[in-house]
């Protein structure tokens, strides 16, 4: 166990978990969610809490190290949410089971959600399509592994996506379902949209304007694809439904170390310059066509209403609560 900033123990295991998520050694906003609840379940069997009063404290002060690894993926508070909603009991062993019990429905539901999502994605994609991706995206993976194992033969162009290059995972993964992968440079979106049905991607938090909110670069794509005629096709989760901003709040961008654009050496070669690493953009929803989720598709403009059902009018930062 380390103690926090609030002097109370928090189990190694979510330090090392925070870590991961930090570093994107653990990515992607569904694997993140189901990363940061998993940790909690950590820190519950970890606690050495001699009363309910602490074990809490303690679950709050996990919950508060790993909502603060990344700002942009509302899946990540939204996964805390959840688990803190059913954490119930008068005892220390009464909290402990109930904080497992709540972690496995979460994990269960997520991984249902992303089947039920691939599902209707499928239903979007005809035998012998193409499709253009961006970044890695196990929803968008969850709609094409469904499609092909319907029997559907597809194409893929896969954009490398700077910095960190995340399209050679999706051309991995596509690859091994046996879709024909073609690999461009993220510039050459523009000069294939021709030749694509569907531009295909996942996101990190949906707004309640329709907003997506993806890897940076899925903005300029959708406009050059609105452009092109091509439509294009948001797959997420309700776990990506940004609660706050029916409030009005905003998306928090996240800003990335500079070296994952160029290195020390290669900078000091240029001469003085401002480097900026932005992970993440804003596609407003018109140049959007559908955002496809386990409930069914949604035009990006009517997700408010699901948005609304799903959460109320606010939400609760249990973590924060003392
Ligand atoms: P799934 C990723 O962000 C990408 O932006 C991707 O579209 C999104 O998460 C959703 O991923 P990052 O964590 O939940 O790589 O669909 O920065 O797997």
């Amino acid at each position: 166990m380390n103690r926090s900033e609030d002097d109370v123990d928090v189990a190694e295991a979510v330090h090392r978990t925070a870590e991961d998520i930090g570093s994107m050694e653990i990515r992607g906003a569904a694997t993140i969610a189901a990363a940061a609840a998993k940790a909690l379940g950590e820190q519950a069997a970890a606690s050495e809490a001699e009363s309910p009063e602490e074990f809490r404290a303690e679950l709050r002060a996990a919950a508060r190290v790993l909502y603060d690894t990344r700002p942009t993926a509302v899946s990540l508070p939204n996964a805390l949410r959840y688990v803190f909603r059913d954490v119930e009991g008068e005892t220390v062993e009464r909290l402990r089971a109930s904080v497992r019990a709540s972690v496995s429905e979460f994990c269960r539901r997520l991984d249902t959600a992303q089947k039920d999502l691939g599902r209707v994605g499928a239903n979007r994609l005809r035998d012998g399509d193409t499709l253009l991706t961006h970044c890695h995206s196990t929803d968008v993976l969850a709609c094409v592994e469904t499609a092909v194992e319907q029997g559907k033969s597809l194409s893929a162009y896969v954009k490398e996506t700077r910095p960190r290059n995340q399209g050679h995972i999706t051309a991995e993964a596509l690859t091994e379902l046996g879709v024909d992968v073609t690999l461009i440079v993220d510039s050459a979106a523009r000069r294939y949209l021709n030749e694509v049905d569907h531009v295909l991607v996942g996101a990190d938090s949906i707004a309640a304007d329709g907003s997506v909110i993806n890897k940076i670069g899925t903005s300029g794509l959708a406009v050059n694809a609105r452009d092109r005629g091509t439509p294009i096709v948001c797959a997420a989760q309700t776990i990506k439904l940004h609660p706050d901003t029916l409030t009005g709040q905003t998306v928090d961008i996240e800003m990335r170390d500079e070296r994952e654009v160029i290195s020390e050496s290669e900078e000091r070669e240029i001469g003085e310059i401002t480097v900026l690493n932005p992970a993440f953009d804003v596609t407003p929803p018109r140049y959007v066509d559908a955002i496809v989720t386990e409930r069914g598709q949604f035009p990006p403009e009517s997700i408010v209403t699901l948005m609304r059902e799903l959460f109320g009018e606010s939400t609760s930062e249990p973590w924060t609560e003392t």
